[in-house]
């Protein structure tokens, strides 16, 4: 925590990055990590250069996405084993993933996971998340002692939020982290009035991170950064790091944020740091 010029706190920036996601090909993106070597080779360089968490989706020998049940866990232990990063399963998958391995990303043991509160278009597709799946998911995540990260793509999914909360209970942790992913085309718009909109509706005393697809990602980052919020980076979210230049590694990307961060007087926090603020347990 530094303190600003009327010495209240001001918290440093939580930084994760999201270095793979589920949509785009290597064939097509040829620095985006797929192996398990390539993960955590990626995941090393970005807590060098600032991240705190990593949002992870894995591939098959092949490259396509999968939710394999043992290669999930051995890629939670490699992460453990090579970073003190905080490990976050993503549980949205691929478009096309069912809602039954979703819920089984749980038991390869992640420090924390995500969770999707609403069904969105996602270009000509859909992300399926209808209540129930939601509910038995934040269900899972407090048995089994996963702290969630609630991704909200649209406004409506924030109302979703409330009553999940309502209905369960605080999460494991007991704090409530929140991801607002904008600019995914059926979600909401990135760009700052929407993320002002959407801050003003979480519940109190969460804190949240804001990620902008694509070309919205600098004006989500700055827009985060003057709100107060955290930020989330990577080539799950964006494969260009300025008009015509492809990124060439993940870890520009999170360069960049802590970067930005610092200049705005809030620099990068580290993974103990963020453990204290999101609730998540270390590990021996
Ligand atoms: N791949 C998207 C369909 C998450 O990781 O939880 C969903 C997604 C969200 O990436
Ligand atoms: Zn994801």
């Amino acid at each position: 925590m530094t303190s600003d010029s009327t010495h209240r706190p001001v918290p440093a920036t939580l930084i994760t990055v999201a270095p793979t996601g589920a949509e785009s090909e290597k064939s097509a993106v040829p620095a985006l990590p797929v192996t398990l070597e390539e993960l955590v080779t990626t995941a090393k360089e970005c807590r060098a250069a600032g991240a705190a968490v990593v949002h992870v989706h894995i591939r098959d020998d092949d490259g396509r996405p999968t939710l394999d049940g043992a290669r999930l866990a051995d890629t939670v232990q490699a992460l453990r084993a090579g970073t003190d990063l905080i490990v976050q399963l993503s549980t949205g998958g691929a478009v096309s993933d069912g809602f039954e391995p979703r819920l089984a990303v749980l038991d390869a043991g992640p420090d924390a996971c995500s969770l999707t509160c609403g069904t969105v278009n996602f270009g000509d597709e859909v992300f399926s998340n209808p209540w129930p799946f939601i509910r038995e998911l934040y269900a899972r995540t407090k048995a089994l002692g996963v702290v969630p990260e609630f991704e909200l793509f649209d406004l409506g999914h924030i109302a979703t939020l409330h009553r999940l909360l309502d209905d369960l209970g605080e999460p494991h942790g007991g704090h409530v982290h929140c991801d607002l992913v904008m600019g995914v085309p059926g979600g909401m718009p990135g760009n700052a009035a929407t993320l002002v909109q959407a801050v003003s509706a979480l519940p109190a005393g969460a804190t949240w991170s804001a990620t902008g697809i694509g070309r919205t990602s600098l004006p989500v980052m700055f827009a985060a950064l003057a709100a107060g919020g955290h930020l989330r980076v990577g080539m799950e979210d964006t494969t260009t790091f300025a008009r015509g230049r492809p990124v060439t590694a993940n870890s520009e990307l999170v360069e960049r944020a802590a970067t930005l961060a610092g200049l705005a007087q809030r620099p990068a926090m580290s993974p103990e740091q963020a453990r204290a603020m999101l609730g998540v347990a270390g590990h021996s």
